[in-house]
C-alpha cells in the first residue's frame, strides 16, 4: 500500500545492520607479532551523516586492548572477537572481547576448529589402506567431524573409482571424488562440507593438500587476507598459520604434510576411532565391558570386516607403547605408593585409573598436531608492545 517491498526491505535490512553494528563482530584469521587480521562478519554499516549503507574494509588490522593484555587472555587464530575503535580509512581496529572458544587446537594453534578435510590421493602417491586407516584413526581421536577427500581422480578410471567409493563406505566413510587439476565444479562439490565452517586441511604430502586450498581461495583474498603482507613480510611461511575466506562462508587453513601419523591413544579407547566398531557395538554388546575385542569369549566386534586386522595391528602398537610407558624407570609416574594400616608400603601399579580414563584433551590436542606436523606456534611476542607506540 504505502511502502514498496523493496523499501521495507531495505529499511529492515538498515535496522539490522545498525544493530549489527552496535557490537562489531569478526573472526581472527592470521597472528604476526601482537597483531590480529580480523575478518569482520557484517561488510556495510550505515554511514551516520547521510544515512546510507556505506562499504567497509572486511578486514582489520587489530591490536589487543589493554585490558585483554591485563588478564593474560590470550587470541588465536579463528577466535570470534568484538572490535573497537574502528578506523575505517586506516583499516585498524582493536580487539576489545575473545567469546567462548567451542574447542581449541595446540598445533596448529587454530580456535572453533568444526572440521578437518582429510585429503589423500588416488594414485601419484598410491592409495595405501593402511595409512588411509591410520590417518582416519589420528583424525577420529580428535573427535572433530571428518570430511574425507579423494584427489586425484583424473588419474585412475571410474571403475576404480567405484570400487574405492563402495570399499570406503564399508569402513564407514562417505568420500568425496574430485579432481583438483580438472574438476570445474570443485568448489561446488565442496561447498556444502565448508560452508560456514572453519575446516583444517590435513593429509600425507604430495596428496594436492595445498593445490585444493588454493582452489578454493579466490586469488585476490590470497593477498588481501594477510597480516604479514601488511606487515611488509611474506605471505607463505610454513610457521604461519592463517585461515582463508571461502566465497560461500566459512574458513579453511592448509597444513603441510607428512606421512606416518603416531596412534597414541590407550588401547581401550581405540575401538572408538572405527566407525565400524561403533556400529557392532550399537547393535550388540560384548560379554565384557572392558573388552578389546581381540580373543576374549563373547564378543560382538570380531569377525570378518576388513578393517578389522588394521585395528589389531593398531592395537598391538598401541599396547605395546602403553607397556613402554609402563617399564619406564620413572616409578612415581607408574606406580601409586600406599601406606597400608599396618604401616607397611604398598606399589600398586597405576592401570586401573589409566585404563578408564577418557581421551583427555589435551591428548586430542596431541593427536592433533601430529596429524598437521610441523606447523610450530606462533611466538606470541607479548613483549614487542613498543610497536603500537610507532601507531601501527
Ligand atoms: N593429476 C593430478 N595431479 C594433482 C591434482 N591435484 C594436485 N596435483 C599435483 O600433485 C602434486 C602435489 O600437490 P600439492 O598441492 O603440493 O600437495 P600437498 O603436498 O598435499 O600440499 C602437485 O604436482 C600437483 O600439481 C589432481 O587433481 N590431479
Ligand atoms: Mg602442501
Ligand atoms: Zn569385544
Amino acid at each position: 500500500m504505502s511502502e514498496s517491498i523493496g523499501q521495507k526491505v531495505r529499511a529492515e535490512s538498515m535496522t539490522v545492520l545498525r544493530g549489527a553494528l552496535k557490537e562489531l563482530v569478526g573472526t581472527v584469521v592470521a597472528i604476526q607479532a601482537n597483531y590480529y587480521s580480523v575478518k569482520l562478519d557484517s561488510r556495510f554499516a550505515v554511514n551516520d551523516q547521510a544515512d546510507e549503507l556505506s562499504e567497509l574494509p572486511e578486514y582489520l588490522l587489530c591490536i589487543r586492548r589493554g585490558l585483554l593484555k591485563k588478564l593474560g587472555q590470550q587470541i588465536m587464530v579463528g577466535d570470534r572477537v568484538s572490535v573497537e575503535q574502528p578506523d575505517w580509512q586506516g583499516m585498524r581496529g582493536a580487539i576489545a572481547q575473545v567469546y567462548a572458544r567451542q574447542n581449541s587446537l595446540d598445533r596448529p594453534p587454530i580456535a572453533n576448529v568444526d572440521q578437518i578435510l582429510l585429503v589423500f590421493a588416488l594414485a601419484e602417491p598410491n592409495l595405501d589402506p593402511h595409512q588411509l586407516s591410520r590417518f582416519l584413526v589420528k583424525a577420529e581421536s580428535t573427535r572433530l567431524a571428518i570430511t574425507l577427500c579423494l584427489n586425484k581422480r583424473d588419474l585412475i578410471h571410474e571403475e576404480a573409482v567405484r570400487y574405492w567409493q563402495h570399499r570406503l563406505q564399508e569402513w564407514g566413510y562417505q568420500a568425496l571424488f574430485v579432481s583438483v587439476r580438472e574438476d570445474e565444479a570443485l568448489r561446488t562439490a565442496l561447498t556444502e562440507k565448508l560452508q560456514d565452517n572453519i575446516t583444517v586441511v590435513a593429509g600425507p604430502s604430495g596428496v594436492g593438500k595445498s593445490s585444493l586450498t588454493n582452489r578454493l581461495i579466490p586469488e585476490q583474498d590470497l593477498r588481501v587476507n594477510t597480516v604479514s603482507g601488511k606487515l611488509g613480510r611474506g605471505r607463505h611461511t610454513t610457521r604461519h598459520v592463517e585461515l582463508f575466506e571461502l566465497p560461500q562462508g566459512g574458513f579453511i587453513a592448509d597444513t603441510p604434510g607428512f606421512n606416518h601419523p603416531d596412534v597414541d591413544c590407550t588401547p581401550e579407547a581405540l575401538s572408538d576411532y572405527f566407525p565400524e566398531i561403533r556400529q557392532r557395538l550399537a547393535l550388540g554388546t560384548c560379554q565384557f565391558s572392558n573388552c578389546l575385542h581381540k580373543d576374549e569369549p563373547g564378543c560382538a566386534v570380531r569377525g570378518n570386516w576388513e578393517r578389522y586386522e588394521h585395528y589389531l595391528m593398531l592395537l598391538a602398537e598401541v599396547e605395546q607403547q602403553q607397556h613402554k610407558q609402563r617399564h619406564q624407570p620413572d616409578i612415581e609416574a607408574t606406580e601409586k605408593v600406599k601406606m597400608l594400616e599396618d604401616g607397611k608400603v604398598s606399589h600398586e601399579p597405576r592401570l586401573e585409573a589409566k585404563k578408564y580414563r577418557r581421551t583427555s584433551r589435551k591428548t586430542r590436542n596431541q593427536a592433533f598436531q601430529e596429524l598437521c606436523l610441523d606447523l610450530s606456534t606462533i611466538e606470541d611476542l607479548e613483549d614487542l608492545e613498543d610497536l603500537e607506540d610507532l601507531g601501527l
